[in-house]
């Protein structure tokens, strides 16, 4: 919208709404910003749209989700992620370059096949294992995805690896017997190691809007999701998502994936996205 120039009335507020909601915030947090944004106005007197740009950054930052601490970190055992998301949403591409970040910065990485469902998907993982020097753990393909995690993390154990990432076929979040699998995984690698998995990471594609967050509550309430990965950034400007997860499932994103190589993975930003909405506001 072009703020300069505008006068605070109904139809630019009704405006930067629309904007919001095209831009995948959500409904309902698209309309509780700009209420915030109109009693803003009443309550200073302001008349000028420019003057409620900065009003409208603090109530974006305000309604995130930022965590204080980084992804989690055990101490005396391995660290264990479980990966989850529907199909094609870039889990095994994620944890991939997960790897390579953490192994770049001086831990031993084991990633684990969970995925026995889609062929090819073990020697997908295996590829970027070797790519990043990771330690791999396989099974059979049509095999148990929890006998893979349980394998892998008493490799983990008896090697003294630092972080196991563990990969899980893509699941449609509305295939309640697949949901169960993975609630089994969790529960399997929880009996493995103590308190682990330590971060389950929803992998959602950013390019899917508000369906995401249909995703988000499916496999929150399945396995309760830690945080999320936004893959795919680079393919949409419409990151307000973000927020949504933020309102209405207090989840944080932590991780954005920006392109298909092993470098292509960056912490979530939160100044960056709160000037990426008020761009193409
Ligand atoms: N542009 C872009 N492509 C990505 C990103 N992350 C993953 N991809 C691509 O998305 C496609 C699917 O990625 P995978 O990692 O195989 O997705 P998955 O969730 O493991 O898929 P399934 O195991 O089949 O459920 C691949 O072509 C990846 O290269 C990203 O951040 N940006
Ligand atoms: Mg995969």
């Amino acid at each position: 919208m072009p703020w300069k120039g505008r006068k605070i009335d109904e139809e630019a507020l009704e405006e930067l709404e629309e904007i919001l909601i095209e831009s995948d915030f959500g409904v309902q947090a698209a309309l509780s910003l700009v209420e915030d944004l109109r009693e803003v106005a009443r309550r200073q007197g302001l008349t000028e749209m420019s003057q409620l740009r900065e009003a409208l950054g603090d109530a974006v930052r305000r309604a995130l989700v930022v965590p204080e601490d980084d992804l989690a970190l055990a101490s005396g055992g391995p660290t264990v992620y479980l990966m989850v998301g529907v199909n094609g949403v870039g889990k095994t591409t994620t944890i991939g370059k997960m790897a390579r970040g953490m192994i770049e910065s001086g831990r031993t990485v084991l990633v684990a096949a969970g995925d026995t469902y889609r062929a090819g998907a073990s020697e997908q993982l295996a590829r970027w294992a070797e790519r990043v020097g990771a330690d791999f753990v396989g099974g059979q393909d049509g095999g148990d995805p929890a006998a893979v995690a349980y394998d892998a993390l008493e490799a983990a154990v008896a090697r003294g690896t630092d972080i196991v990432l563990v990969d899980t076929a893509g699941r449609l979040h509305t295939h309640k017997g697949l949901m169960e699998e993975l609630v089994k995984v969790k529960r399997v690698i929880g009996k493995k190691v103590e308190g682990a998995p330590h971060e389950v990471l929803l992998v959602l594609d950013a390019t899917v809007g508000q369906n995401g967050i249909v995703q988000a509550r499916e496999f929150k309430a399945a396995v309760d999701v830690s945080g999320v990965v936004l893959a795919k950034m680079d393919s949409t400007a419409r990151g307000g998502v973000v927020m949504a997860l933020s309102e209405e499932l207090g989840l944080p994103v932590r991780l954005v994936g920006i392109g298909e190589s092993a470098d292509d993975l960056a912490p979530f930003d939160p100044d960056d996205f709160v000037a990426g909405v008020l761009d193409s506001a």
